[in-house]
């Protein structure tokens, strides 16, 4: 890892003192797009913030604003009335413990996941109410950690039944049922997302005091174990990447490096520790854990640049998409440990494609897409945002769907809470990120990956551009994008030409149109058509933009049909 301590201790100092400021610049993924290189090696592709993007259409936005004035207040009161916040203060002493705490000893991380979608919201849509909510749910979560760092409340609370999973000690069963390490990692992103939004270090605190428990406790020489449920790995990357402390970084990489069979353990595919990670090639086990695997892995990949990291999640990639993947995007086609299933085993009715694990699929594809620049992890990834993600939550934005099936005798309904709440926590954060994957950027060149009404301001190596996208997208093809200079007119645009816009349903073997009928995608500049060549799946023009130039093209849209090869 190639980190320039001197620069990494100043920005890090610069990070304390311009909280809020750099703060806004800082993503959901974590990545920080005007600092590339201030900490080191990064994704060769850098996001754009979903704060550089305003949103204008008439499909996405309207969801956002259901998520923040309805289901992130509905969230609140659900969590308050299943004793989530109560968990807290039982742990903390500040209510009797009683018998027993609520169902699982992840119930924390709905609170974490509620701050952090909050706190994207509050990005956006500024609310002193939610603030202030934000602020005293932190201070009860900060009351319930130990005085070491330690936080989780199902131990930490002495309740007369102690959860069974929980172990008689601190990590005794971080690798398999306890969730310790999975409520850190949930933890760490939610703390950042906080820092981000509000500049205020409260919660940030917490997690690095956390997270200096683990860096303390777990290691080469120290414990030895893996976390059972992957997501510390992306947490302790975006705890890097805010505070530039490389020993998080460091710590990333040994729960990736420990994962597998141990002298004692041999591991077990249900968590994806049956074999070394660098060895995988097939996607098994728990599709969330999965998933959130894979995307840690791509990050510490791009922050490494360990390419043994890369040529693993580059076959699992493709053995899903040639074998595992839905129609919807969705993944893990079994109820039976939420798992994927064997190759060509997607059934429609009993389809499990958890609404997490389509959120983490949109994670790894967007890493993927990072990592290499091509347009297929797109494909994936819209196919799965406008299917197997949004078939999550109602309209209503109080109803959600866990298990997302394709096909429905009436059975199945949205519910208005579970009592393993994951998924309803997890879109409700996903909601206000969704800008963030519209656009991305290299040195001089601009991505469009997503189509939808919106303004958008980046800031290229050479200056300044906006973009303005003008369509009524998903609804049809139609696409206008106003290209406007401010400081720099000579940067490369690079714009998605959806496999499916050409014939191809999905990138991969799974899927093909019953009727190909490709024609090319023909793309205008100021009304007349343009030459461009198509890299990576991306119409690529480059020329000295002038003010009022406007990009035009259609995408059609025709209804296909489309067969799955058969088993
Ligand atoms: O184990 C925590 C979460 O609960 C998982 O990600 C979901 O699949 C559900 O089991
Ligand atoms: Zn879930």
């Amino acid at each position: 890892m190639n980190v320039n301590s001197k620069h990494t201790t100043k920005m890090h100092r610069l990070a304390q003192k311009t909280g809020k400021a750099l703060g806004l610049t800082l993503l959901a993924t974590g990545l920080l797009p005007g600092l590339p290189s201030a900490f080191g090696q990064d994704y060769p592709y850098k996001p754009v913030a979903f704060t550089q993007v305003q949103l204008t259409d008439h499909f996405w936005k309207p969801k956002i604003e259901v998520n923040a004035t309805v289901t992130i207040p509905y969230i609140l009161r659900m969590c308050k009335e299943h004793g989530r916040i109560d968990n807290f203060l039982k742990a903390s002493g500040r209510m009797p413990a009683g018998d027993k705490m609520t169902t699982y000893p992840f119930d924390d991380t709905d609170i974490y996941k509620l701050i952090e979608g909050a706190s994207y919201s509050l990005q956006t849509t500024p609310n002193t109410l939610l603030d202030r909510q934000l602020d005293s749910l932190i201070q009860i979560i900060g009351q319930a950690q130990q005085p070491d760092g330690y936080l989780y409340t199902f131990r930490t609370a002495k309740v007369k039944h102690p959860q069974s999973w929980i172990g008689q000690h601190r990590w005794q069963n971080a690798e398999i049922l306890s969730h310790e390490l999975y409520n850190c990692g949930h933890l760490y992103e939610a703390a950042v997302a906080h820092f981000q939004a509000t500049g205020k270090r409260t919660f940030l605190n917490i997690a690095i005091k956390n997270a200096n428990l683990l860096v303390k406790d777990f290691g080469w020489g120290k414990i030895e174990k893996y976390p059972g449920h992957p997501v510390v790995e992306m947490g302790l990357a975006k705890l890097y990447r805010a505070t530039g402390d490389k020993k998080y970084l460091d710590l990333a990489k040994f729960f990736l490096d420990v994962r597998g069979p141990q002298k004692d353990n041999k591991g077990d595919s249900y968590n994806q520790s049956n074999i070394k990670l660098v060895n995988q090639r097939q996607a098994e086990g728990h599709a969330v854990r999965a998933a959130y695997l894979y995307s840690g892995m791509a990050d510490v990949a791009a922050l490494t640049k360990d390419t043994a990291y890369l040529t693993a999640i580059d076959a699992i990639w493709d053995d899903i998409i040639d074998h595992k993947l839905y129609i919807t995007g969705g993944i893990g086609a079994t109820g039976n440990g939420e798992a994927f299933g064997p190759a060509y085993d997607l059934p429609n009715m009993t389809a499990y494609a958890e609404t997490c694990a389509a959120i983490a699929n949109v994670y790894f594809n967007e890493r993927m897409f990072l990592l290499h620049g091509d347009a297929r992890y797109i494909d994936v990834l819209e196919k799965t945002l406008y299917n197997g993600l949004l078939s999550g939550v109602s309209l209503d934005g109080t109803h959600f769907f866990y298990p997302n099936p394709l096909a429905s005798l009436g059975q199945h309904a949205r519910s208005g809470w579970f009592d393993c709440a994951c998924c309803i926590t997890n879109i409700s954060r996903f909601m206000p990120s969704m800008p963030e994957y519209i656009y991305a950027q290299d040195k001089n060149a601009l991505f469009v990956n997503l189509f939808a009404a919106n303004k958008a301001n980046f800031e290229l190596a050479s200056g300044k551009v906006q973009l303005e996208q003008l369509t009524n997208y998903p609804w049809d093809g139609h696409i206008k994008i106003n290209v406007t200079p401010v400081s720099t007119n000579d940067f490369g645009l690079h714009i998605r030409i959806p496999g499916w816009a050409k014939g191809d349903a999905l990138p991969g073997d799974l899927y093909h149109f019953l009727d190909i009928n490709p024609h090319p995608v023909d793309i205008f500049l100021n009304g007349k058509s343009v030459d461009y060549k198509l890299v990576h799946g991306y119409a690529v023009i480059n020329r000295d933009w002038k003010k009022g130039d406007q990009i035009s093209f259609n995408l059609p849209m025709p209804v296909k049909k489309s067969w799955q090869i058969p088993r």
